[in-house]
């Protein structure tokens, strides 16, 4: 074992901490401190929690976050979806979110019948239609597939798509929170079709799902010969019952709503389903009365998430150094690039994108920042991605889109910091 002292230690631990500082562009750090620090004896103190045993390491089987962050949760509301609390959505609370990983009691929910509790034992999958082996899968059969571990998002496409007119929500959760992250494990369905043989006139896979909704989606071949998966396992265990328990379809990138849960049965045709039984695809309307019919992939998008409104600066003091942070996603491809506005748009510079920088995954992005007591800034962040697509401004999106639109708003998203830094939702017009 290396045996450093202690003030070795702290020699190599201030380095790098310089050495990372310098790489987030900080500079004039010279005799300041990130963190000021103040009068406070706390540390003086024996805490209480020292001062008798702990709990038993078997009390909770399953563990469970500590009491303190007990705020940090899903949060419904009736203004979203249906209004009914079986069939509405749950949304994450982005703004405690760490990294680019969503735990899997906060990943935001939605279901059209309630959230189906399904026996695995009872559980089967039914694979038929235009493929040369139809067959009946049992979960065991389904996981002797080979395997592959992928980290994707998945997004409702109508995440924030109250506030075409305008901010409904002073909120990141509901504003935003229609969408979460996670490591999924699961098939792609081409491994499967390789075993089955799929016949060369098959165009649409026909998803359905055996909760009470009994949801059914229609997929375009070639997303379903590119990257669409079977999945059973969410962040190193099984599914959530929310997330779809024991198995559902992750196409990544697509519009959540396609990601088929509590899976029964994939279907091969050469049409269409919604040809025959509509109940299969969002359209978007346009101002002119048209609509895009094939509408799948979630575009490039970015939000701020600190400060924002859930987590405001009131409480910094003047000269603080202050990391900005922020997500940023697209289901066409890897983010490339974020860049971080403090006038509303007008000006921009570059933030940094921090950890792994993932395909159709969350993108965690910072920007080192001095608060000024009483500035008033306008945060606005816009992201890019390898398919060469850069997020749109307000007025560009809404020249294109009109404002009837509920779908795959990705226009960029302003939050007003006032003098006492409190955090609003505000809609800049450019
Ligand atoms: N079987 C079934 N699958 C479903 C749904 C449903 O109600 N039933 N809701 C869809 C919608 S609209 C979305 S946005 C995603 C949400 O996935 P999540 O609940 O895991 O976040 O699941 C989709 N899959
Ligand atoms: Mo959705």
């Amino acid at each position: 074992m290396d045996k450093k002292s202690t003030k070795d230690l702290e020699v190599s631990d201030r380095r790098d901490f310089f050495k990372k500082t310098a790489a987030l562009g900080v500079t004039a750090l010279a005799g300041t401190s990130l963190v000021a620090s103040q009068d406070d004896n706390a540390i003086m103190h024996h805490p209480k929690w020292g001062q008798v045993w702990g709990d038993p390491v078997t009390k909770n089987r399953y563990g469970m976050p500590s009491a303190y962050e007990h705020n940090n949760t899903r949060r419904n509301t009736k203004l979203l979806a249906s209004g009914n609390y079986r069939a509405s959505i749950a949304v994450t609370p982005i703004h405690e979110s760490e990294g680019i990983i969503t735990p899997n009691g906060l990943f935001f929910s939605r279901a059209h019948g309630g959230t189906a509790q399904v026996d695995p034992k009872e559980f089967r999958l039914m694979i038929h239609g235009l493929v040369e082996k139809p067959i009946v899968l049992t979960l065991e059969q389904l996981k002797r597939y080979p395997s592959v571990t992928r980290t994707h998002f998945i997004e409702c496409p109508a995440n924030g798509g109250q506030e075409w007119r305008g901010p409904q929500f002073n909120s990141l959760q509901f504003a935003k929170g229609f969408m979460s992250c996670a490591e999924w494990t699961g098939v792609y369905i081409k491994t499967i079709l390789k075993d089955l043989g799929i016949k060369p006139n098959a165009l649409w896979m026909l998803a359905e799902g055996s909760d009470n909704s009994e949801m059914g989606r229609t997929v375009p071949m070639d997303k379903v010969l590119d990257d669409a998966m079977i999945v059973w396992g969410q962040n190193g265990e099984a599914l959530r019952p929310e997330q779809g328990y024991p198995v559902r379809l992750l196409l990544p990138g697509w519009e959540g709503n396609l990601c088929v849960k509590w899976l029964k049965r994939l279907e091969f045709s050469d049409e269409p389903w919604f040809a025959k039984e509509e109940t299969s695809r969002y359209t978007a309307l346009k101002p002119s009365g048209k609509a895009i019919q094939h509408f799948y992939a979630n575009e490039v998008n970015s939000t701020v998430v600190k400060p924002s409104p859930e987590k405001p600066w009131t409480d910094l003091e003047d000269g603080t150094m202050i990391e900005i942070e922020g997500l940023a996603w697209s289901g066409m491809g890897t983010i490339t690039r974020v860049d971080l506005s403090f006038d509303g748009g007008n000006n921009y510079v570059e933030a940094s994108l921090k950890g792994l920088v993932l395909p159709k995954c969350w993108t965690r992005w910072s920007y080192m920042h001095k608060y000024k007591k009483g500035e008033k800034l306008l945060l606005t962040s816009r992201s890019m991605d390898d398919a060469g697509y850069i997020q749109p401004t307000v007025n560009e999106e809404v020249a294109l889109m009109g404002v009837e639109s509920i779908y795959h708003r990705n226009g960029v998203e302003t939050w007003e910091v006032n003098e006492k830094g409190e955090v609003n939702h505000v809609q800049i017009r450019s």
